[in-house]
């Protein structure tokens, strides 16, 4: 427990901190040992050592004499500093930044015809389970909002054992065969020599890889799409990108692609917000989970599969064993079969999202791989990682990764091994009858599918895996023309970052096989001057793939302000009645607010009553919030458009499109930010009423005022 700092006012008699220890004097001598003893509780557990041994001084080390040297005898000093110098494991090599929840699936439509994996038998059945988010590219300290694909890992801990479905928000992927992945990951993280830019893509090496490796441009469209800043780790899809199989109870075989559509729809950032956003809260995604969990309003999404057979696959375009190309919905729809909701946050950080160890390969009976390449090659490389962060072949006994069935096996030994066989058989076949342990099960034991093949070994592609613009092309059309705007500036935000003029010329030169307005439009923002050549594409493209809404974040908007946040920018004086029917609006709604005020200990209303302050205005900053109304007397009005960060308040929800409601007092504020009464477009509401406040957290149902950004100009 930190000790409370001294209030620099009289406390007041409220207070609920201890008091600070008595006496003051140097806190490095000894004897405030016993006074820190008035900080705990009555029933606080004594410390002890690993060994369980009490502690008796937990504030200085045993030397001879006050002023004299240490001594090699503090066998609780050398224990604490010996285990504190060993308490990290290498982070992640990829996704090392990530954020872990429990939960549960409860499956709502059995599909026990077509798999015979335990987990989608039953109808109503519940499996609990659990998610890790992540970004990809960034350190583990690395702020949330980076542009970043976002991993969505999943372990169920089904009545069959553990089935880990290792998934991203995005359901393509940058290549088509996993011996590419050092190498795009070497590209995308920082350059070796100068060890930045961190957390990011907008470089030279990365572009060079992407722009020299045609097979990335579909997922090239989707990172600078909108995807890549996700408002909330709750608002983004999941997908499991490969094609897996199911396998029935009589051995049929049907292709399996897993989707994840979240309960309060889709909704990212903008990326002037998350550039902000990074600076104000780099842990603004793990907060907004942490704060859902934590209240209440759990996290949920639809499971749902795209189930097709091998006549669907035979007649597709593309091969359904390319990572790089997806099945429009509109061609197999999502067929939902159950329900993700996450429902407590860990105890944990290190014990259980950083322990967790998600291995591609960890199916159970019924669920079976199929010969993408890009899957074969994660079945070897995760169980391999996992040795080298996890320091040794026994990661499946720490809790977060053992399964919640019985493990019964003759494997044994190695580093801090929990669980090892008991008597005397290590092996079988082994003639001790009973007590020779478990043995296999061919029925109900996972089996592979059978599937025939044949050919000669070979470094090689099919030749379908070759078409890389079509469904770019399809993607960048499926877009609402906001989304399109987005695409072209982040491919010129991204490339503007290069300093090769030739890679960024190589990448445009792509971009006018997805859409040559596309490329015209980020060529401009380049300043070229002329558009460069096109690639010879290796197979030709099919450019009339019908757009697919399915693809669109703003198409798939929820339409209501449920989950969100609104940011209430208030000082003392405030109309107390508009006050209190925000808050009832917002309770309403199902949404989230904070007061922000001019400090943190909160305001006094027209009627005198008082209300505590979430943020300080100089903290508290509008792109923290979805939507934001500005609630003010004409005395904290004129005192708050002084403020530089009151005045970027406004100025900053009005660049990012945000729903603005406002009182008239507050109007000051808002003219000292730059918008004049003539500025004020269907975004804005006025609050003179007590009705007014619901018809604002109405409005704040489509998210943001789009027009607004449409209006400026490219
Ligand atoms: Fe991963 N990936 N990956 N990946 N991946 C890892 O495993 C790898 C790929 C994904 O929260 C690593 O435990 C290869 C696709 C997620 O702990 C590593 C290839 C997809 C996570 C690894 C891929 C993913 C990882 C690093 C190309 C989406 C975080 C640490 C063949 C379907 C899991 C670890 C967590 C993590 C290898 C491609 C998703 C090194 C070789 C495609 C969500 O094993």
């Amino acid at each position: 427990m930190a000790p409370p700092t001294r209030p620099s006012r009289p406390a007041s008699s409220s207070a609920s901190v201890p008091p600070p220890p008595s006496g003051g004097g140097c806190p490095f001598l000894h004897g405030l040992g016993g006074e820190l003893h008035q900080l705990a509780g009555e029933n606080n557990p004594v410390l002890t050592t690993q060994q369980g041994i009490p502690v008796g001084d937990d504030q200085n080390t045993l030397r001879l004499d006050a002023r004299g040297p240490a001594l090699l005898e503090d066998f609780h000093f050398r224990e604490k500093m010996f285990h504190f110098d060993h308490e990290r494991i290498p982070e992640r090599v990829v996704h090392a930044r990530g954020y872990g929840a429990h939960g549960f699936f409860e499956l709502t439509e059995s599909l026990s015809d077509i798999t015979k994996a335990d987990i989608f038998q039953r109808k109503g059945e519940k499996t609990p389970l659990f998610v890790r988010f992540s970004t990809v590219a960034g350190n583990k300290g690395s702020p949330d909002l980076a542009r970043d694909v976002r991993g969505f890992a999943i372990k169920f801990y089904t009545k069959e054992g553990n089935w880990d479905l290792v998934g991203n928000n995005i359901p393509v992927f940058f290549i088509q065969d996993a011996i590419k992945f050092p190498d795009l990951i070497h590209a995308a993280k920082e350059a070796p020599d100068r060890a930045f830019p961190q957390a990011q893509t907008a470089h030279d090496n990365f572009w060079d890889f992407i722009s020299l490796m045609p097979e990335a441009v579909h997922m090239a469209l989707w990172i600078m799409s909108d995807r890549t800043i996700p408002r909330s780790l709750r608002f983004m899809e999941g997908f499991g990108v490969h094609t897996f199989r199911f396998v029935n109870a009589e051995g049929h075989s049907t292709y399996v692609k897993f989707h994840l559509k979240p309960k309060l729809g889709l909704q990212s950032v903008a990326w002037n917000e998350a550039v902000k956003i990074n600076g104000a809260d780099p842990d603004f995604h793990r907060r907004d989970l942490w704060s859902a969990l934590n209240s209440g309003d759990f996290p949920e999404w639809e499971v749902g599969v795209q189930l097709f057979d091998d006549a669907f696959a035979d007649a597709f375009p593309f091969d359904v064993l390319d990572a790089t190309k997806l099945i429009p919905e509109e061609d197999v729809p999502v067929r939902i079969v159950g329900r993700l909701v996450l429902t407590r946050p860990v105890d944990n950080f290190f014990a259980e999202t950083e322990q967790v160890a998600f291995c591609t390969q960890n199916v159970v009976p019924g669920i079976d791989f199929t010969n993408d390449p890009l899957l074969q090659g994660r079945n070897f490389s995760y169980l391999d990682t996992q040795l080298k962060r996890l320091g040794g072949p026994n990661f499946t006994h720490i809790p977060i990764n053992a399964p919640h069935v019985p493990v019964q096996n003759f494997q044994q030994d190695g580093h801090m091994a929990m669980r090892n066989p008991k008597g005397r058989a290590n092996y079988e076949p082994n003639s001790w009858g009973a007590e020779g342990g478990p043995r296999e099960d061919p029925q109900r034991g996972h089996t592979s599918f059978p599937a025939q093949e044949s050919g000669e070994k070979r470094r090689a592609r099919p030749e379908k895996f070759a078409d890389h613009y079509s469904q770019a092309r399809q993607f960048y059309l499926s877009q609402t023309p906001i989304e399109q705007r987005h695409i072209a500036d982040a491919f010129t935000f991204e490339l503007s970052k290069v300093e090769t003029p030739a890679i960024r010329e190589r990448m445009v030169g792509h971009l006018r096989l997805v859409d040559e307005a596309l490329a015209d439009a980020v060529a401009g923002g380049l300043g070229l001057k002329a558009l460069p050549d096109a690639p010879k594409p290796a197979r030709a493209p099919i450019n009339d793939l019908p757009p697919s809404a399915a693809l669109s974040i703003v198409a798939n908007g929820p339409q209501r302000f449920e989950g969100r946040k609104l940011g209430l920018l208030v000082s003392d004086g405030a109309d107390a009645a508009l006050l209190s029917a925000l808050i009832e609006a917002v309770d309403k709604e199902g949404a989230q607010l904070e007061l922000i005020a001019p400090t943190v200990s909160g305001i006094t209303d027209s009627k005198g009553v008082s209300h505590k302050a979430q943020q300080r205005v100089e903290g508290g900053p509008s792109v923290l919030y979805d939507a934001v109304a500005v609630l003010l007397s004409a005395d904290g009005a004129a005192l708050l458009s002084q403020k530089p960060e009151a005045r970027d308040f406004v100025s900053d929800a009005f660049a990012h499109a945000k729903f603005i409601a406002f009182t008239k007092e507050a109007e000051p504020l808002l003219e000292a930010a730059g918008i004049k009464p003539a500025l004020q477009d269907n975004g804005f509401v006025r609050l003179e009423k007590a009705d007014d406040a619901a018809r604002f957290l109405k409005t704040c149902g489509a998210l943001r005022f789009w027009e607004r950004e449409a209006k400026k100009p490219a």
